[in-house]
């Protein structure tokens, strides 16, 4: 097993407020208690990494961590929190559209979403979003730790709409965290100067 070595780097408000570099980016998004920051921790293989809460709602900027010297992860802001006002949550949605449709950096969308509930519309219409962005979609169907064994099978057909495995893990347990590291490091040749070039020896 191989944490990954992620360090933060900044939380911006907007995506004009993103760095310019050139690392390719995995952008967490899920509902707001989801688990993201957990999932991020896990990943990392640390604690305090990013902010976790038992009060939903507490990320409301995308945070950025640097991962090794080619890489970065985007913990985007949790969405559907009830208890935000709804000027605040046009405001994320916007800031988060924004980001997933225009942010040349992003590689891949890692779409968490609670393994007990499976997609709702707002996580088809993300799908959807990278789609047509032609981004690689993870699904990873958070909390597994808390299905009983008999659930699993149940728990994972929901996810069939979205016409993509999911991977079942936990942060509590560290189920599917290696699978899921492994898929988002196989993005770390993807840096903008390599897509640019790839594009280019294409044609
Ligand atoms: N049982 C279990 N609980 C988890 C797991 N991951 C997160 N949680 C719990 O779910 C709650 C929310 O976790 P966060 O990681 O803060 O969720 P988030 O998606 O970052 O939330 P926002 O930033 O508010 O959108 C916390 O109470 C966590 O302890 C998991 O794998 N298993
Ligand atoms: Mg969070």
């Amino acid at each position: 097993m191989t944490a990954l070595r992620a360090e933060f780097a900044l939380s911006a408000a907007t995506l004009k407020g993103c760095p310019r570099w050139s690392r390719a980016e995995v952008a967490l998004a899920g509902r707001s208690n989801v688990g993201k920051s957990s999932l991020l921790n896990a990943l990392a293989a640390r604690n305090e990494l990013a902010r976790t809460s038992k009060t939903p709602g507490r990320t409301r900027l995308i945070n950025l961590f640097t991962v090794g010297e080619s890489l970065a992860l985007a913990d985007l802001p949790g969405y559907g929190y009830a208890k935000m006002s709804r000027e605040e949550a046009t405001q994320i949605a916007a800031m988060m559209r924004d980001y997933l449709i225009n942010r040349k950096n992003l590689a891949a969308i890692v779409l968490l979403i609670d393994s007990r509930r499976g997609p709702t519309d707002d996580e088809l219409d993300l799908a959807s979003m990278a789609r047509q962005r032609d981004l690689n979609l993870i699904v990873a169907a958070t909390k597994a730790d808390k299905l009983r064994r008999s659930e699993r099978a149940a728990a994972i057909r929901q996810f069939a709409p979205l016409r993509v495995a999911p991977i079942l893990c936990s942060a509590h347990d560290g189920e599917g965290i290696e699978e899921l590291r492994l898929k988002i490091l196989a993005h770390s040749g993807d840096s903008l100067p390599a897509r640019r070039k790839s594009a280019v020896q294409s044609r």
